[in-house]
């Protein structure tokens, strides 16, 4: 395999892969884009360092996490902000959008109706406002579409595919408070590569 050899592999889902599929795609790389069926996965759970997904394979060298592989493209496709500044801003914002999942997972993960239901309650009031709200902020006071700098970065990517994310899996309520991100949001899907890549991506609820 030669090293400019792309092949990303995760579920046939969006989650956590969708941002780095969003890179490519207004990067104009060709990649191999794996999609494990659910069922086939306990066969290849071993196979993977950290038994998890999505995993990058360039060339024959691979990389794990979500996070790491995002940066790893962004760097080398330019999307990862104008200077240091502005690089470690988008991982500001990177790391509250971590903080904010993993609250948000737990709804997610709930299978108890009562439970969800508390959750739902907690996660509308209390910690949407908490993170939603600051990132809201952001986006206004930077002016334009985007969240650091007047160009996109993939901070914006992310924030635009989880929005969306959080709207399929707790309901439209979830962003309606926060016109900013989703000017944002309209920003990312309308740039044309990403938005040829969404016309075109397999058809997933997640
Ligand atoms: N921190 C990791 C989390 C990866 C993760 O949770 N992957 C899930 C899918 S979204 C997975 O591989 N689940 C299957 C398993 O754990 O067996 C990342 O950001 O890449």
């Amino acid at each position: 395999m030669a090293e400019m050899d792309y092949k990303l592999t995760y579920f046939n889902m969006k989650g956590l892969a969708e941002p780095i599929r969003m890179i490519f795609a207004v990067a104009g790389q060709k990649y191999e884009d794996v999609r494990i069926p659910r069922e086939e996965w306990a066969q290849h759970k071993e196979k993977f360092e950290y038994g998890q997904l999505p995993v990058l394979e360039v060339g024959d060298k691979k990389l794990a996490q979500s996070n790491a592989i995002t940066r790893f493209l962004a760097k080398k496709f330019n999307l990862g902000g104008a200077d240091d500044w502005e690089a470690a801003k988008v991982d500001e914002l990177a790391d509250v959008m971590v903080d904010f999942r993993s609250e948000w997972r737990k709804y997610f993960m709930e299978k108890d109706p009562e439970k969800k239901e508390e959750l739902k309650k907690t996660l509308i009031e209390t910690t949407v406002p908490k993170y939603l709200g600051k990132v809201e902020n952001i986006q206004k006071e930077n002016g334009g579409d985007f969240l650091v700098g007047q160009k996109l970065t993939w901070i914006d990517i992310q924030y635009a595919h989880f929005l969306e994310m959080f709207e399929v899996t707790t309901g439209p309520e979830v962003t309606a408070a926060y016109p900013n991100l989703k000017k944002l949001q309209k920003a990312v899907f309308e740039t044309p590569e990403i938005k040829e890549w969404i016309d075109k991506r397999p058809v997933t609820e997640f």
